[in-house]
Parts: C-alpha cells; structure tokens; sequence
C-alpha cells in the first residue's frame, strides 16, 4: 500500500492546492490531506472550516481522506500514519528553496521521501495570501477556489453587509 500526505494550511484551499492534491491520488493507492494546526500562526478560517472546506471540495476523489495535521511534526505525522512520501507542488523557484532543506530534514527524521511535482500553469500564481486579499476586498475569486470555499467567503460577506 503506498500511501502519501498532502499537507498544507490551506487557509483557504484553492484550485493549485487541488490539482495538485487530485495528481497524488492518482500516484499513490491512499493520500492524507494533512491540514496544519500551528498555534503561533493566525489563520483566516479555523481548523474545522478549513477541514470541512476540503473534506467537501475532495469527497469526489478516491483514497483521499482529509485529517487535522496536529500541532507536531510532519514527519511523525507520516510515520504515525503509515505514510511514506510527502507530496508538495512548486510554483517557483523560490517554493524549491523553501521546501528543499525542509524534505532533507524530515527524511533525516524519520526516512519519509519528498515528491515534489511542478505546479500547473494555469494556477501558479495562486496563493492562498493572494486569494483572501482579494475575497476580502470584494474581487471575483470564483475562479480561482472550489465552491466550497467561495461559499464561506459569500457568507462572511454578507455577515458584514448585514
Ligand atoms: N500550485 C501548486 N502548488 C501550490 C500552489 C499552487 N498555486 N499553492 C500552494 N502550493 C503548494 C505549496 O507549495 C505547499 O506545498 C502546499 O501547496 C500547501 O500550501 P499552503 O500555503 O496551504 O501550506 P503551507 O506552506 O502554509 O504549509 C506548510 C506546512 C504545513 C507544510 C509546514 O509548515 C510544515 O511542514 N509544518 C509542520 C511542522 C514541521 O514538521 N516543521 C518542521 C519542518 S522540517
């Protein structure tokens, strides 16, 4: 059974975290979508938001299950559940730098492997920062997440105008 982790914020999940996501259920028999609960980081939605935002935008994939991350390390995440590789996708250069010392030290942790795989165009420019600036300053993003997710920023903005 070779089983993968997808891990991430995702605060909120948008269309890059999901081709993504979608390409590793296609590599791997199982995929864990880990959803980090770093209680020093200030996110936009909480954890049961951001868990339900993906729980309903990946149901349609097979394999997939969507678990809060906890507030330990990746690695032992991994080990704990039976995972072997970590999936991560790059936009850019700068998101290799990023994650590369990062792959180095979880595999001299506990041996799980990196796969990175290269970002789609279509969604390279993508960032969850980028996505609740704009939805927050009222911009169309409906293109850029899954209804699920649009969902939540059209209540928050009704929850203001009222
Ligand atoms: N296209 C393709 N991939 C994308 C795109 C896009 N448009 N946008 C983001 N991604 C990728 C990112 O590169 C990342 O791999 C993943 O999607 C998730 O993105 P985010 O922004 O939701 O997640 P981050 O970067 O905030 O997540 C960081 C982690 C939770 C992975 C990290 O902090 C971590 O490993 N935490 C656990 C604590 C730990 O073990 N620390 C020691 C590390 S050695």
């Amino acid at each position: 059974m070779r089983r993968a982790v997808c891990p991430g914020s995702f605060d909120p999940l948008h269309n890059g975290h999901v081709e993504i996501i979608a390409r590793a259920a296609s590599m791997f028999d199982e995929v864990i979508v880990a959803v980090s609960t770093n209680y020093a980081k200030k996110y936009r939605f909480s954890l049961d938001e951001r868990l339900a935002m993906a729980r309903e935008t990946l149901s349609y994939l097979a394999g997939t299950t969507v678990e809060p991350m906890g507030d330990g390390l990746l690695a032992e995440f991994c080990r704990s559940h039976g995972a072997g590789a970590i999936v991560k996708g790059l936009r850019t250069t700068q998101d290799y730098h990023y994650v590369l010392p990062m792959a180095h030290m979880n595999r001299q942790l506990t041996g799980v492997e990196a796969v990175f795989l290269p970002g789609d165009s279509r969604y390279t420019y993508l960032s969850s920062t980028l996505i609740k600036e704009v939805g927050s300053l009222g911009g169309d993003i409906s293109e850029f997440v899954p209804k699920a997710v649009l969902k939540r920023f059209q209540s928050a903005a009704e929850g203001t105008a009222a």
